[in-house]
């Protein structure tokens, strides 16, 4: 494990525990809730790495040659969080990619409302590429003794108070941010434990990858259409042309952008003229992270962060990454809708 920015060996609970020493008046609720979110990623990743001797010992729907009921891996992902979050009686609300309500939990008394995507980019697990779980973390407005509302649920990104990711990949590596930067936790397999690996991780100012389906390229908005064309044109002051580096999985597309620097875009297309990607469980941690490490985080105009959400599924056009190559991204933007020529 390369660490970067740490000196001995720290696990993901020290860690925890640390930072809410630098928090007057912490409770011990929001470090709880991180480490049953740990714990969860553990077992999903221990679940996600057997993922092909599942499918070799029994197919989704049938029963494993053990008698066990095989289970899509992102509803396993999902119970798995739900089962974390009831734990501490810390949560009162959780919303999920995966349902299509916000579930009340048992405790209706919690001081928290947790987002998450259980298992995004599930469409790589059964080809072995890299996957993801996000999580965004908020206070509740309402009183504890009611039950949480509409203002509980719909703040915009600004109010998170924890935000952060899961990537199983080549290893399983944790990144939370409660706004005093960025961590990031390696699991060691061996010992079921995360260990810290880079501590207060800054994104490179400028970075030489741009990642984005160009599949869609036809669909795009004219100012994003020369964006992307100028990333392929040698240019001495800006070391162009760039890299093209897309997973097709959000989670290790931007763990790549923030350890390597660079601009991640899922734009608005035909088939998804508001963007992919959801705002309260997908863009709105991530553009948490990645504004603590340094970067940017915008739809095209606006700061992600400061999106007044107006129903928990709605999905947002997202350009993210070093803060050099997301502002020239956003000028070749502004730049086409104002000559009125965007499509
Ligand atoms: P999912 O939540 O259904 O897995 O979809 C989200 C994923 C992201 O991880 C990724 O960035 C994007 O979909 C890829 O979409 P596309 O195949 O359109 O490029
Ligand atoms: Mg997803």
């Amino acid at each position: 494990m390369v660490s970067r920015n740490v000196d001995r060996l720290i696990t993901l609970e020290e860690h925890i525990i640390q930072s809410q020493n630098r928090f007057r008046g912490a409770t011990g609720e929001l470090s709880q809730l991180l480490r049953d979110i740990g714990l969860a990623a553990k077992i999903v990743s221990r679940e996600v790495n057997k993922a092909g001797i599942t499918n070799i010992l029994g197919l989704e729907g049938s029963e494993n040659v053990h008698g066990e009921h095989v289970k899509k891996l992102d509803v396993f992902a999902n119970e798995q969080m739900r089962h974390a979050l009831s734990r501490s009686q810390i949560t009162c609300m959780m919303v999920s990619e995966e349902d299509d309500e916000p579930v009340k939990m048992e405790s209706s008394s919690g001081k928290y409302i947790v987002f998450v995507d259980p298992l995004d980019g599930s469409s790589n697990i059964d080809v072995n590429v890299s996957i993801g779980t996000i999580f965004s973390i908020f206070r509740r407005k309402s009183h504890r003794a009611d039950l949480p509302d509409d203002d509980d649920i719909l703040q915009s990104g600004l109010e998170q108070v924890a935000g952060g990711y899961v990537l199983y990949g080549s290893s399983t590596i944790l990144a939370y941010t409660t706004g005093l930067g960025v961590s990031v936790f390696t699991l060691d397999p061996s010992i079921g434990e995360f260990f810290l690996s880079d501590n207060n991780i800054q994104i490179p100012e400028h970075g030489s990858y741009y990642s984005i389906n160009e599949g869609s390229f036809t669909t795009w908005s004219k100012g994003l259409q020369e964006y992307i064309k100028s990333c392929k044109v040698e240019d001495k002051d800006s070391g162009k042309p760039y890299s093209a580096r897309y997973i097709g999985s959000m989670v290790a597309d931007v763990h790549r952008t923030l350890l390597k620097g660079g601009i991640f875009i899922y734009p608005a297309t035909q088939k998804h003229p508001n963007g992919k990607l959801r705002l309260m469980y997908e863009c709105n941690p991530l553009a948490f992270i990645i504004e603590q490490a340094g970067g940017m985080a915008t739809d095209g105009a606006q700061r992600i962060l400061e999106i007044q959400p107006n129903e928990i599924h709605q999905s947002t056009p997202i350009l993210l990454g070093s803060p050099k190559n997301v502002e020239e991204a956003e000028r070749y933007m502004k730049a086409y809708a104002e000559e009125g020529v965007a499509g």
